[in-house]
């Protein structure tokens, strides 16, 4: 087969916080994301305890997709996309997140937005935790280190996999599980998880305890999912940075080996569905005390992912001999002992550009766990300039997306892999996620908004969205 399949899934990825805005619409509650002020590039974005009134929260308005929604599904039939991911705002489905009942208005929205999405034969492809936990959960339970979590989590999945079971097909459940295992930055356990790690606690063991709260939420939900839809597809989504050896120095190599563990273990557990041995001699080693319950064990062997999704940036280098106090490259997916990698390039914002990378990762899991495979994240954030008469050109743009299709081509041609489609990132200017910023610009359809939350909000076509679409129209041929 010289080309991708016909049901090839071409799509564009969102995630609720940051483009609905309306972050106290019809009901909605706050959310983790929601009391996290605007940080920048390098300087760490603020988790407030409540809503200052003399503060920025870009994820309060974003750019308004809740109001305006049509106008932007109008744009993405346009494109021609085939699917669109985004998710499910979890409180403006369950605004405290342990209510006995569901807020209506909340689930009135997504079926109206489905139904538009349905209307232009796009697709949902639905993410159930993309870090938009209920601040209440956070703040009155601890989050995910408190295992009553769980069960709110798998209510809220029983919700929305009822209500919309004969309008959306593909589900993932947490989004970037495995973010979390950068411990360095508070950032991830708390917009993951709800959990910020008290004085005297080891790190990385309330990781652990909150990612197996997670992991067995996430299988007791595919179980749910499968007994209310059969043909529910339900994958697992982690964000996967490759690790390189600096050199052919065995101990490079092998530094990159262990470090790959880091990106295994999540997808290891949600899809083979126990732990491997590596992570069972981590807690022995290190007398990590992870609370495992009876039956846990049955939970996670029965409730194994039908598909790995998974977002793809940048890879990293690491070098065995490199002297490391603490990861100062969190922001660039990178480890402690990471490196400068000599054959690649960066963006503006530190992050590797290796198309090659895509395709290693695509044959690395597809050979550890022979299921079908989803790139639901892949971009290129960057600052755009707006011409005289109005356009956008954003070459970078393109050749980044460009250089990354023509990888995942060769894997799905050449390799063989089973890939289900590619949601690349931010298919419209969004919020960024890590640095709350809107500059660091994703989207091909730019938004006019900026850091500080002033502009029109006016959409318009940047040169990527023609070269997107002509992409789709060919079915990945027309490059
Ligand atoms: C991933 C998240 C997305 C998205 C992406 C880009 O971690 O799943 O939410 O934000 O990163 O990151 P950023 O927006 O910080 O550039």
């Amino acid at each position: 087969m010289k080309t991708l399949p016909k049901d090839f899934l071409w799509g564009g990825a969102l995630a609720a916080h940051q483009f609905e805005g309306g972050w106290n619409q019809d009901g909605k509650g706050p959310s983790v994301i929601d009391v996290m002020t605007a940080g920048a590039h390098g300087v760490p974005r603020e988790i407030t305890e409540t809503i200052e009134e003399d503060k920025f929260y870009p994820n309060h308005e974003a750019i308004d997709f809740y109001n305006r929604y049509k106008e932007d599904v109008a744009l993405f039939a346009e494109m021609g996309l085939k699917c669109l991911r985004t998710s499910i705002g979890w409180t403006r489905i369950f605004p405290k997140g342990d209510e006995a009942e569901p807020n209506e208005a909340g689930l009135q929205f997504y079926d109206d937005l489905f139904d538009e999405l349905l209307k232009h034969n796009i697709q949902p492809v639905i993410t159930l935790s993309h870090f938009e936990m209920p601040l209440h959960l956070a703040r009155e339970y601890g989050g995910f280190r408190s295992r009553e979590v769980v069960q709110h989590f798998v209510r809220f999945a029983e919700v929305v996999f009822r209500r919309y079971k004969n309008k959306v097909k593909y589900w993932m459940t947490f989004n970037e599980i495995n973010n979390k295992m950068d411990t360095d930055n508070p950032l991830f356990l708390w917009t993951n998880s709800g959990v910020t790690v008290r004085e005297g606690e080891n790190a990385r063991e309330v990781m652990y305890q909150a990612g197996h709260h997670e992991l067995i939420a996430s299988a007791l939900a595919v179980r749910k999912g499968k007994e209310i839809n059969p043909d529910f597809q339900i994958g697992a989504m982690v964000s996967h940075v490759p690790v390189y050896p600096y050199s052919s120095n065995p101990a490079d190599v092998m530094l990159a080996e262990e470090l790959m563990r880091e990106r295994y273990f999540f997808p290891d557990v949600h899809v083979r569905g126990y732990y491997p041995s590596y992570v069972l001699q981590e807690f022995k080693r290190e007398g990590y005390n992870i609370v495992f319950e009876e039956g846990d064990d049955e939970i996670l062997r029965n409730g194994t992912v039908d598909y790995l999704g998974f977002s793809y940036y940048m890879s990293t280098t690491v070098k065995s001999d490199k002297e490391v106090e603490q990861n100062t490259n969190i922001t660039n997916g990178g480890m402690a002992q990471s490196v400068e990698n000599p054959y690649i390039k960066a963006s503006d914002w530190g992050w590797s550009i290796d198309p090659v990378g895509l395709r290693y990762t695509l044959n690395r899991f597809y050979d550890r766990y022979q299921i079908p495979l989803f790139i639901v994240e892949n971009g290129f954030g960057a600052v755009d300039h707006i011409e005289e008469d109005g356009s956008i050109h954003d070459p970078q743009r393109i050749d980044y997306l460009r250089s990354h299709v023509e990888e995942l081509k060769k894997a799905v041609t050449y390799d063989g892999v089973d890939l289900l489609g590619y949601t690349p990132w931010g298919i419209i200017d969004i919020v960024s996620f890590t640095t709350g910023e809107m500059k660091k610009r994703y989207g091909m359809i730019h938004v006019d908004r900026d850091n500080e939350g002033n502009g029109s909000m006016e959409r318009s076509k940047k040169d990527s969205f023609v070269w997107y679409q002509n992409v789709i129209a060919s079915d990945g041929e027309k490059l």
